[in-house]
């Protein structure tokens, strides 16, 4: 039965969790930040993530902006031909092709994503002009390649001999099978015979800095699940999957296998929870167990880990599968590598 005072009660509350703007408009109360703040600095996903975070912060250390940070960033992994999971040198999709997907997002909430890109090497940089130079903020394969080439950039090829070779190797058995993507060492343990010629597939980089502002950048770039279907695309071009920054509460992204972080729009959902109040292990955590929650039997076989930063500059992650490492980079220490916790273990 209706319970009057229980409902009167209810409200009551909830409306003493609101704010009413000057519009009018009802907004929650983000919490007051009480402690002293973290910044600068750049987190990002797997151990390469240092690397990336070194060229982040000879910017943010000279006090620049976070956006600058995170393109310049991510442009470590994406010309590093020994990384097979981002640009150039990534694996090629089942055709041979290497098609990349990008997206970035600033401290205003502007976007811009490349979607199934080819022959461009720094697919950040075109998702970085898509937002602030034209009227959209997604652009997919030939009319990406068509307004990357308009803006200066170069066509190069981005398939190196040793992912040629990969993928030749795959294509005698040509199982599109998208396998467990948990670091390589443990991969070993668990299951070698399911890559042939010891192909990994994960390592797409996901990079949060904060700005001597205070201000939150965000980009994500990869050349994806390796020996995918042609146009297939992940979450990481997906602002909200892949990437999610609100500069009032935080930033978050992903790694892993994508269709699930679409499925439930994961970075999206780990920046809200931080707003509840959750803390960015904590958020990230619940957003793994909303994927494990959704499809537990899916979830026993592959990765996916959210690493995400709150409004102090605290961060933390989460995995599905034990091996999700993250990098951090502040005024204490430059070269951290962080394990993240996971669901399962080895
Ligand atoms: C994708 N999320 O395309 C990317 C792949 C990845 O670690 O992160 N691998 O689904």
């Amino acid at each position: 039965m209706f319970n009057r005072r229980k409902f009167i009660k209810a409200t009551a509350i909830s409306t003493a969790l609101l704010a009413v703007d000057q519009s009018g408009m009802a907004n929650s109360i983000s919490k007051p930040i009480t402690k002293a703040v973290n910044k600068p600095i750049v987190i990002s996903t797997w151990d390469f993530g240092v690397a990336a975070n070194a060229d982040a912060w000879k910017i943010l250390s000279k006090n620049g902006r976070a956006l600058d940070a995170v393109e310049q960033g991510v442009w470590v992994p994406e010309a590093d031909e020994k990384n097979q999971s981002v640009g150039y040198g990534g694996l090629p999709d089942r055709d041979g092709k290497v098609t990349l997907d990008a997206c970035i997002m600033d401290e205003n909430g502007n976007i811009g994503a490349v979607l199934a890109l080819e022959h461009i090497l720094h697919p950040i940089s075109v998702a970085r002009k898509i937002m602030e130079k034209t009227p959209h903020v997604m652009l997919a394969g030939d009319g990406a390649l068509q307004f990357a080439l308009e803006q200066g950039f170069q066509k190069v090829n981005l398939l190196t001999p040793k992912s040629e070779r990969a993928w030749k190797k795959w294509l005698k058995t040509a199982k599109y099978e998208p396998v467990m993507n948990i670091e390589n060492k443990l991969y070993d343990k668990v299951a070698p015979q399911k890559l042939p010629g010891n192909q990994y597939n994960h390592d797409t980089i996901g990079m949060i800095a904060m700005d001597s502002s205070g201000n939150i950048c965000g980009a994500c770039t990869t050349s994806g699940m390796a020996y995918k279907l042609h146009g297939r695309i992940g979450d990481s071009p997906i602002i909200g999957a892949g990437l999610y920054i609100d500069n009032e509460i935080g930033g978050a992204t992903s790694t892993g296998v994508g269709e699930e972080v679409v499925r439930n729009v994961g970075s999206f959902l780990v920046v809200e929870l931080m707003r509840q109040g959750y803390s960015p292990e904590d958020a990230c955590k619940e957003a793994v167990m909303r994927i494990i929650k959704k499809k537990p039997e899916t979830a026993k076989n592959i990765q996916v880990g959210f690493l995400a930063m709150n409004k102090n500059g605290e961060y933390g992650a989460y995995a599905i599968q034990e091996g999700f490492t993250y990098a951090v980079c502040d005024s204490k220490k430059q070269d951290l590598i962080i394990k993240g916790k996971s669901y399962y273990k080895i």
